[in-house]
């Protein structure tokens, strides 16, 4: 089975998951129907915690950077405040995630702040994710940074 999920960067032992490793992790750091913190986003995931654990950030990485190579579309966020908050989402009704949802990856943050007014805001919930790289420092982020930006991207993306 062919890795979906990268994760690399400032970390011990960078890894590639497939789907079924995403699946085999305890369901105790499973999050079940993200419809739960938005009505409109469908699929279960797994905690972010359960997969930083495996790949054992060093103590250099302070950013988390998502990166969707299908779109180009990329956000990098503060690792101690999404630590604990990000959900990795990967199946829906035990299959993988539709593009339509975001798939094969969607990155959900439990409570974000509206676009643009945070660094953990809703544009944070990267789509099509490929890739979770930790850096020493802010690294690429294509989130738009104003109202025009945004709409911008809402209305071509
Ligand atoms: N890959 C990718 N992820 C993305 C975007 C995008 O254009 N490409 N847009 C972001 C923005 S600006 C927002 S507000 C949310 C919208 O999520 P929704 O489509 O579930 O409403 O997705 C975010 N994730
Ligand atoms: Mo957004």
């Amino acid at each position: 089975m062919s890795a979906i999920l990268r994760i690399d960067g400032e970390v011990e032992r960078p890894l590639d998951l497939t789907f079924q490793d995403l699946k085999s992790i305890d369901e105790r750091d499973h999050v079940r129907d993200v419809s739960q913190f938005h009505p409109k986003r469908k699929g279960d995931g797994v905690t972010l915690n359960s997969v930083l654990e495996q790949v054992r950030p060093k103590p250099t990485a302070t950013y988390l950077t998502l990166h969707a190579t299908a779109d180009k579309f990329a956000a990098s966020v503060p690792l101690s405040a999404v630590r604990d908050e990000g959900i990795v989402v990967y199946t829906l009704d035990g299959g993988p995630l539709p593009t339509s949802n975001g798939g094969p990856i969607r990155f959900l943050i439990r409570n974000p702040a509206a676009c643009h007014t945070d660094e953990l805001d809703d544009c944070a919930n990267v789509k099509f994710v490929d890739r979770i790289e930790l850096t020493a420092g802010r690294g690429h982020d294509t989130r738009p940074e104003n109202e025009e930006e945004h709409e911008h991207l809402h209305e071509h993306g």
